[in-house]
C-alpha cells in the first residue's frame, strides 16, 4: 500500500484570499494560476498495520500528533481520507522538495497535490482528476490547482457540500511557450502568519474585503481571456493589480498582515523601472516575501540579470508553465 507522486507548485494570477467554509476549504472567490516547471515536491505514502500513529517527514523534519503542522493541516486531511476510504490504518508520509517550504513558493499546494495523488493510488480510491482536485482542496485550497499542469482555474462553487468547488485546466503547459515567471527568493525564513490565518483575518476585519469581491469577476474574466488569447499585457497587468488588491486586504486586516520585506520592495521598484525603459514585465507576490516577475521569453535574460544585482535578492529561478502531478515508482523509503 505504498505509492509516490510528484507535483509542482502553482502561482496565482488571480488570488484566493478568504474562505466561505473553513472546514471544507471552500473559497470566497474563484482563482486562476500557472503551474511551474523546475520546482517540485515528491511524496511517498505508505499505509500499514505496523504504524501505530501517523508519521510525516517533510524535508527530513518529522511532524507528529501534537505539532501545529500535524494537528492543523496534515492530520485533518488524513482523517478525511480515512473516513472517505473507510479505513483506520495509520500512515507514514515522506516528502522531499527542491525549494524551501512555507516561504511563499506555494509549497503547500505542491505538497498536498502530490499527497492526494499518492493517497489515491496507495488506497486504490480510483478518483479521476475532478475528484482529485476536490480531495486536494480539502488539504490546502490552492493544491487543487496543482493537480493539472499549465494554466488552471479553481471554481469557488456555490454548493454547501463543496461538490462544485473544483479545479479545471484552462490551457496545457505547452500552450503558451514564451510565458515566463522569474522567482526571486528574498528570504528562506518561515513566514510568521500562515495564509490560513491571514485570509481568515482579512474576511473578518478588512474594510476592503467588499471591494475585493466586487471586482474579482472582472479580474478572472480578463486573466482567463488573456491566457486564451496569449495577451501578455492583459494577463500581466491584471495579475499585478490583483496581487496589490490581495495585499491591500492583508495590510488593512486587524492586526495588519505584512508579508513584504525590503527586498520585496526593491524588486517592485526594479520592475517599475524596467517597464519605464520599455521592458514589459509585471510582479506578483503571495503570502510571503518572495516576489515573482511575469515576462515573455524575449525579455527574461535581461530582467534576470537586473534582478540578480539587487543585494536583498538571495536567488533567482527562471520558470515556465509546468506539467501536471504524476505518479512515479521512485519511492522515498
Ligand atoms: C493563492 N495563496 O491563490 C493564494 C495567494 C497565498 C496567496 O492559496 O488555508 O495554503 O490551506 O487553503 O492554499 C495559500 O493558501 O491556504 C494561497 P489553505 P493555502 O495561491
Amino acid at each position: 500500500m505504498k505509492a509516490t507522486a510528484i507535483a509542482s507548485p502553482n502561482i496565482a494570477l488571480v488570488k484566493y484570499w478568504g474562505k466561505r467554509d473553513e472546514k471544507l476549504i471552500l473559497p470566497q472567490n474563484s482563482s486562476i494560476s500557472v503551474v511551474l516547471n523546475n520546482l517540485w515536491i515528491k511524496t511517498t505514502v505508505d499505509w500499514n498495520k505496523k504504524y501505530k500513529q501517523d508519521c510525516c517527514i517533510f524535508n527530513q523534519k518529522e511532524f507528529k500528533k501534537g505539532s501545529k503542522e500535524y494537528d492543523k493541516y496534515i492530520g485533518l486531511f488524513l482523517n478525511k481520507v480515512r473516513k472517505m476510504a473507510g479505513i483506520k490504518l495509520r500512515t507514514k508520509i515522506k516528502s522531499q522538495s527542491n525549494f524551501p517550504l512555507a516561504a511563499g513558493f506555494a509549497s503547500s499546494a505542491a505538497g498536498f497535490a502530490s499527497l492526494t495523488l499518492a493517497v489515491n493510488k496507495s488506497l486504490e480510491l480510483g478518483l479521476k482528476n475532478k475528484e482529485l482536485t476536490i480531495l486536494a482542496r480539502q488539504g490546502s485550497g490552492s493544491s487543487a490547482r496543482s493537480i493539472y499542469g499549465g494554466f488552471v482555474e479553481w471554481l469557488a462553487g456555490k454548493k454547501k457540500d463543496g461538490s462544485d468547488s473544483f479545479a479545471r485546466q484552462i490551457a496545457v503547459s505547452d500552450y503558451w511557450q514564451d510565458f515566463r515567471m522569474i522567482l526571486c527568493l528574498i528570504s528562506t525564513k518561515e513566514k510568521k502568519i500562515k495564509s490560513r490565518i491571514g485570509m481568515a483575518r482579512a474576511v473578518k476585519t478588512s474594510p476592503m474585503y467588499k471591494g475585493w469581491l466586487a471586482t474579482i469577476n472582472d479580474d478572472l474574466k480578463k486573466v482567463k481571456n488573456g491566457i486564451i488569447k496569449k495577451d501578455f499585457s492583459l494577463v500581466g497587468k491584471t495579475a499585478e493589480e490583483n496581487c496589490l488588491k490581495m495585499h491591500s486586504l492583508a495590510l488593512t486586516s486587524k492586526p495588519p498582515v505584512i508579508y513584504w520585506l525590503s527586498g520585496t520592495m526593491d524588486v517592485i521598484q526594479a520592475v517599475i523601472g524596467l517597464r519605464e525603459e520599455g521592458v514589459e514585465c509585471y510582479f506578483t507576490i503571495d503570502a510571503g516575501p518572495q516576489i515573482k516577475i511575469l515576462c515573455l521569453a524575449k525579455n527574461a535574460v535581461r530582467i534576470k540579470k537586473r534582478i540578480k544585482k539587487i543585494k536583498n535578492v538571495q536567488d533567482v529561478i527562471m520558470a515556465r508553465p509546468g506539467k501536471e502531478a504524476k505518479i512515479t515508482n521512485q519511492h522515498l523509503f
